[in-house]
């Protein structure tokens, strides 16, 4: 039975900015698929990190690849989908960016182009289906998969950009960061860009970064995901952290897609990224020591946009209102700062105006009477 506390933030709208499908299918649904393919013999153990357990992030990797053998097919994709956006609307999300990498599997006849199709029915199935959840989708590039085939990859995206009625609307550079360098991604990522593909990127989420993330920021990203040794206290630098929140720019002479907010002395502060924070995600996959030392308080405390997320919650067993709840407990936030919190991520979504209007109108419609 849920204490008041986890009604709180189960009932809390929020934005989910940070999703890897294949890391987000739940329990309920790996049963499922192991039903189907007994003969691969995967256990539980093989597929999720449970409460109070850690992982290297090779580690975490190499349970990936299990859950990819689980998914190979369109009908799995379909239902994983379909039971991903289900499972973050029964957990109160109420804007969904999904993200996944488009696979090709001889054995059962999927292709990139079929994978991609299938999230997006998937997609088109929940809203016949009046979820309530509206649900946009990032092409997400495999670093491990070198500079060709992202260029494939961009223009696949390109096409489904221009036929998805807006569900396809930007790029994630995602995979083990341990493997190839961003230079040889970097046409790629600079064409999709051009194309108006929104780019969210996996920069710094491991400590040999640096050079990397300095190169794929001046693209630049609209959004950063981990970015955990960005910041000096976690082996960063400033350089890296200047670039990433560059004050008084004047306003004429960017072209980003920017807010600004303006500072007690009067003058413009420019935002260029949001940081998409996934919490347990770090520490189980232990690139984080432990959840007070998590990067969060350097980017809160700066006032720097960020974003809770929770990265894969079936790998890591969590869930949105969780990662929430643990923020809050963690670094002290009051219950009218979380809500600002969850509030503010509209801001940050890769859909346009009018979407981030209706969201906006969703939260004033629920907001509780004390934070009035
Ligand atoms: C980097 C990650 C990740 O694409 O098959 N992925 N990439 N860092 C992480 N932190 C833990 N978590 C997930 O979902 C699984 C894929 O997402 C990326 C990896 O490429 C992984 O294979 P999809 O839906």
């Amino acid at each position: 039975m849920d204490n008041e506390a986890d009604t709180f933030y189960r009932e809390l709208p929020k934005v989910e900015l940070h999703a890897h499908l294949n890391g987000s299918v739940s329990f309920q649904t790996i049963e499922k698929l192991i039903r189907r393919k007994p003969q691969l013999n995967i256990e539980h153990s093989m597929t999720a990190i449970g409460k109070g357990q850690r992982r290297t992030l090779d580690e975490c990797f190499q349970v990936f690849k299990v859950i990819h053998q689980l998914v190979d097919s369109e009908e799995d994709i379909f239902m994983v989908a379909t039971d991903v956006i289900k499972e973050f609307a029964a957990d109160g999300v109420k804007y969904l960016e999904l993200r996944s990498t488009p696979r090709e599997e001889t054995a059962t006849g999927l292709t990139k182009r079929r994978y991609i199709e299938t999230v997006i029915k998937a997609i088109q199935q929940c809203k016949k289906e009046r979820v309530d959840i509206d649900v946009r989708f990032l092409v997400a590039i495999d670093r491990r998969n070198g500079s060709q085939v992202a260029m494939e990859t961009v223009q696949l995206a390109e096409e489904f950009f221009l036929s998805s009625d807006g569900l396809v609307i930007g790029i994630d550079l995602s995979g083990d960061p341990t493997v190839g360098h961003g230079r040889d991604l970097l046409s790629a990522l600079q064409r999709a860009k051009n194309s108006g593909l929104k780019l969210s990127l996996h920069l710094s989420e491991v400590p040999s970064q640096h050079d990397e993330t300095d190169l794929l920021l001046d693209i630049p990203p609209d959004r950063i995901g981990h970015g955990t040794f960005l910041h000096p206290e976690m082996g960063g630098s400033q350089g890296l952290v200047d670039k990433v929140v560059q004050k008084n720019i004047p306003l004429g002479r960017t072209y980003f897609n920017i807010s600004s907010l303006p500072l007690d002395n009067g003058q413009l502060f420019l935002w260029i990224f949001f940081s998409e924070l996934c919490l347990t995600s770090n520490v189980k996959g232990q690139t984080v020591q432990c959840y007070a030392e998590h990067h969060f308080k350097y980017w809160y405390h700066m006032g720097h946009p960020i974003v809770i997320c929770t990265d894969d919650k079936g790998v890591f067993a969590t869930d949105l209102s969780q990662e929430y709840k643990m923020v809050a407990t963690t670094f002290g936030l009051s219950r009218e700062a979380v809500w600002k919190l969850s509030q503010q991520a509209i801001d940050y979504i890769f859909a346009p105006v009018s979407v981030k209007e209706q969201l906006k109108q969703k939260w004033r419609n629920l907001q509780p009477q004390e934070f009035k």
